[in-house]
């Protein structure tokens, strides 16, 4: 099974990604997680992300925070899919990384995620693999299922509430 490789600008992202890992442990999806930043270390993040596809990773989530340009820097190297999270700062936000990220110029897409939006990551990064893997797809399926059944009981339960 192919990994997900999951790159953060700061360990100061760490809650948001923990958002990602706690699910991909939970779909039995191998992912290996970094700390590489677009600014304070571009050599290893672009070094990670030309190897990506050969060291084994199928699908990449990049997360940062302010000026972010993680997820764009990580896809500028590599023609896997790229998932960008937006990590809320502390002066505007998150609205600076939700712009810096989903705004990318045409012919480097990255797949952009709400503000500090992890699981949401994880669940894309899943499905796209689930396209050639019918197992993950079952799996998929049925955390689906009982997220319906949760909301479903919360019906069922709230005019007792009210
Ligand atoms: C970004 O700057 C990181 O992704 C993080 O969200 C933000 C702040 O980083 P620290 O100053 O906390 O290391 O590059």
């Amino acid at each position: 099974m192919k990994k997900i490789g999951i790159v953060m600008g700061s360990d100061s992202d760490l809650p948001v990604i923990q958002k990602a890992t706690d699910l991909l442990k939970k779909l039995e999806i191998p992912f290996e997680v970094h700390v590489y930043s677009a600014h304070r270390t571009p050599e290893q993040a672009r070094a990670f992300a030309v190897s990506a596809r050969e060291n084994g990773f199928g699908v990449l989530i990049a997360a940062a925070g302010m000026a972010a340009h993680l997820a764009g820097a990580i896809a500028a190297n590599t023609t896997l899919p790229v998932i960008g999270i937006p990590c809320k700062g502390p002066v505007l936000d998150g609205m600076d990384a939700l712009l810096s990220t989903v705004q990318m110029p045409s012919g480097i897409p990255v797949a952009t995620v709400g503000i500090n939006n992890g699981a949401n990551a994880a669940l894309l990064a899943a499905e796209i693999l689930s396209i050639e893997d019918p197992a993950l797809a079952n799996r998929l399926q049925q955390k689906r299922t009982q997220d319906t059944a949760a909301v479903l009981e919360k019906d069922a339960g709230i005019a007792a509430r009210l």
